[in-house]
């Protein structure tokens, strides 16, 4: 018998796509975009189109295992689920009986299903009363720096991208990490739009722009305001849409003006005033103008503000009058899901647990006080993704650490796991998503039967909530249950699982802000930020400057600023276990201007050391100018045990975090890299 499933993609990419899945006699057997789908249109990623393989890879995990050497080692042996669970059960209990803030949950974004990423988890951790989770690997800066500005993460909507005539895409690399909104970029170049890349480096997309601005790294805010400056001293200001939809504009224009002509603007950036110039006279006449910002310039000390600054521009030019114009860094604050009602953190019952944040984890694991004694890793690769492996290491390594991770497959994490338990994939679970990158709700229709003893997080979680005595009737919610919870309202979930997708409730021609209402205090743009003023930070926008970038003390020992972005074939670390993804990124690399290698008599091919204080690891080196000089690249996350030396570029990255929400500053890094073996000629 053939059916055909209607699927989710679950991994996290703003792209979401809506999928189909063949099902011959209970196996998958294809797996394709809907083409009905407005976003995804019938086309998925290299990666995803192999998502067969990675579920039916021979090195899924299928059972539960106990660890049966040394922590780090990878040796298990198998155990039933009535052993795992009574075993962690029997941890966890003196813990809490004890103090649950000893018990820490370390999830982030191995599914995006509202189900699987983020339900009865939450539930059980805050039943627990267990430390929380600053999940802040990623996103945050960027999230607050648009909440400063725009009052939340909302913006033009992507499909929109077609019609503008001026696209920016600003630390931004679509056709690896966005490849749907990449098409639509493509198409309004075919119809004379011009679209410039700003990146310290010639990305896959950058060199397909029709210019390239390649700043120096963490620089964006300060770019941003020379791009203000220019708008205003030249009156390219659409006076109208400031006075009447935005907050603050006497203040900015008077700072603007005073301090970033585009002279100093461009010193700090490391670009020429004319590039400077230019790129306002663009931005101030080309309509519409649509910028697309992502994730990838806000992972810099100075990140937040950044956002923040570069989502004030629209406003100032009144981009925001077209559907086609605006800016973008998420869209996800659009779909108003039930997150209490997911998660349930009355479950906390006036407690308030400590909370760690993630990209501290290396301290939180070696030095926290009280420490953690429990970890439950799902969803989630700390020992490849998280900064300063060196520290996280260390503590997973303690032996007074009890350690569960719930995967797919043995990660490098896995390695240091008590208990390993099986996890469900995308295809024998049902889940619903939200999109950060465009505006469609979507369902997740199991396809196929569990592989081996797999079992969804959400049963995982119901079964170990039932062992600790929770007994909410919400630990007994289904996860269909959860699905209808999560939509509140919003799609009707028979009807969602049967179409698979449902646009959001808004208008074919969204244009969000075109009369303002900017989910702001204020209801406008908040180019003045009363809220920032009361946290103690600058109401604004300023240039705030990378940490180790900036730092020419530092420079004089790591001269080189290292970025270590995603790889095309890889989904952070997911997929760069099998075989067919290592074979297409060939191998852990660096890209290296020819100025930086030859000052260190490095040539194509060689092996490299990359280091700093906080650690080193080796790779390959590749001389092609890709990076701006001063800049190496690194694309990532490879796992430690298919790398050279057991190690990755989280062995040099930094747990400092950012100026606005906390977040992990991967690419605020200062390195040195040396020759360690000459290319064999
Ligand atoms: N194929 C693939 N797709 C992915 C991912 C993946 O790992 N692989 N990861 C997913 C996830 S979790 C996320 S968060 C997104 C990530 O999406 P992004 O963070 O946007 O990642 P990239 O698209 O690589 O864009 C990052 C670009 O920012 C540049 N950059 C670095 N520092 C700066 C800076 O200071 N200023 C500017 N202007 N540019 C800078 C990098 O050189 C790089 O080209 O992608 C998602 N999609
Ligand atoms: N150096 C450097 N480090 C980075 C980044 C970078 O650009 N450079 N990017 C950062 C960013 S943007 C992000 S978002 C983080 C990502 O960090 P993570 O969210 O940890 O992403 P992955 O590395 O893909 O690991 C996710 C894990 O979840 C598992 N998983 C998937 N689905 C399920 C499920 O249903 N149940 C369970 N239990 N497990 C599941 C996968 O098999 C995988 O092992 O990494 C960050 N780290
Ligand atoms: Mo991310």
């Amino acid at each position: 018998m053939s059916e055909i499933v209607k699927v989710a993609c679950p991994h996290d990419c703003p792209d979401t796509c809506a999928m189909l899945v063949t099902v011959d006699d209970g196996v998958a057997t294809r797996i394709q975009g809907d083409p009905q789908a407005p976003f995804t249109e019938g086309s998925i990623c290299t990666k995803v189109s192999h998502y067969l393989e990675r579920t039916y890879a021979p090195d899924r995990l299928k059972y539960p295992m106990r660890r049966s050497g040394r922590k780090g080692e990878g040796n298990f042996r198998r155990i039933s689920w009535d052993e795992a669970l009574d075993e962690i059960a029997a941890r966890l209990k003196p813990l809490a009986a004890e103090n649950p803030e000893t018990i820490l949950p370390c999830s982030y974004a191995g599914t995006m299903g509202m189900v699987q990423y983020s339900s009865m988890d939450r539930r059980f951790f805050y039943k627990l009363g267990a430390s929380l989770l600053d999940r802040t690997l990623c996103s945050t800066a960027g999230k607050y720096g648009l909440k400063a500005t725009l009052g939340a993460s909302v913006g033009m909507d992507p499909e929109r991208f077609e019609e503008a005539k001026l696209i920016i895409l600003w630390g931004a690399n679509p056709v690896v990490s966005n490849l749907h909104l990449w098409g639509r970029v493509q198409a309004a170049k075919r119809r004379g739009a011009k679209v410039i890349a700003i990146d310290p480096y010639r990305s896959l997309s950058a060199e397909k722009c029709t210019q390239h601005i390649a700043l120096l790294p963490g620089t964006d805010g300060a770019l941003a305001l020379g791009v203000m400056h220019v708008l205003m001293r030249e009156g390219l200001v659409d006076r109208d849409y400031v006075s009447r939809y935005t907050l603050g504009y006497d203040a900015l224009e008077k700072r603007v003006l005073a301090e970033y002509p585009p002279e100093r603007v461009a010193k700090l950036c490391g670009l020429t005033s004319a590039e400077v110039v230019q790129l306002a006279r663009d931005y101030g006449t080309i309509k519409p103008a649509a910028i697309r910002l992502n994730y990838g310039m806000q992972r810099h000390a100075g990140g937040g503000i950044a956002a923040r600054t570069i989502a004030c521009l629209p406003a100032l030019v009144g981009a925001w009058r077209d559907a086609a114009g605006g800016i973008v860094l998420s869209t996800a604050d659009f779909y108003k899901f039930d997150h209490a009602a997911l998660e349930r953190p009355d479950l906390l019952a006036g407690r308030r647990p400590r909370t760690i944040n993630q990209s501290k984890l290396g301290d939180a694991l070696t030095s926290a006080k009280p420490p953690v004694r429990a970890i439950v890793i799902y969803n989630n690769n700390p020992v490849a993704v998280c900064p300063e492996s060196d520290k996280v290491i260390a503590g997973f390594s303690r032996e007074d650490l009890f350690t569960v991770v719930i995967d797919h497959f043995q990660t490098d994490s896995a390695d240091y796991a008590d208990i390993v338990l099986p996890a469900t994939t995308q295809l024998e679970h049902h889940d619903v998503h939200k999109s950060y990158g465009h505006l469609y709700m979507l369902a997740n229709n199991p396809a196929i039967a569990p592989v081996g003893e797999a079992l969804p997080n959400s049963e995982i979680f119901r079964r170990l909530a039932a062992r600790m005595g929770f007994d909410e009737p919400c630990f007994r919610d289904s996860d269909e249950d959860i699905c209808r919870t999560a939509l509140a309202g919003k799609a009707d979930w028979e009807a969602l699982k049967r179409d698979g997708w449902q646009r959001l409730a808004v208008p074919e021609r969204f244009a969000p802000f075109a009369h303002g209402g900017f989910p702001t205090p204020s209801g406008k743009c908040e180019l003045y930020s009363e809220w920032l003023e009361k946290q103690g930070v600058d109401p604004l926008p300023f240039y705030n400057p990378p940490v180790e970038v900036a730092d020419a003390a530092l420079a004089e020992s790591y001269p080189l600023a290292f970025i270590s972005p995603p790889a095309r074939h890889f989904l952070n670390s997911s997929f760069a276990n099998l075989p067919r993804f290592r074979e297409f990124e060939r191998e852990p690399h660096l890209d290296m201007h020819p100025q930086d290698a030859a000052a260190r008599g490095i040539r194509e091919g060689d092996h490299v050391r990359v280091y700093n204080a906080r650690g080193s690891y080796t790779l390959r080196a590749r001389v092609n100018g890709k990076p701006r000089p001063g800049v190496v690249v690194a694309p990532s996350v490879w796992w430690k045990k298919y790398s050279p030396d057991g190690r990755n570029a989280n062995n040099v990255t930094s747990q400092r975090t950012t100026d606005l929400g906390g977040g992990a500053t991967f690419y605020d890094c200062r390195v040195e890299v040396e020759r360690v073996e000459r290319a064999a000629a």
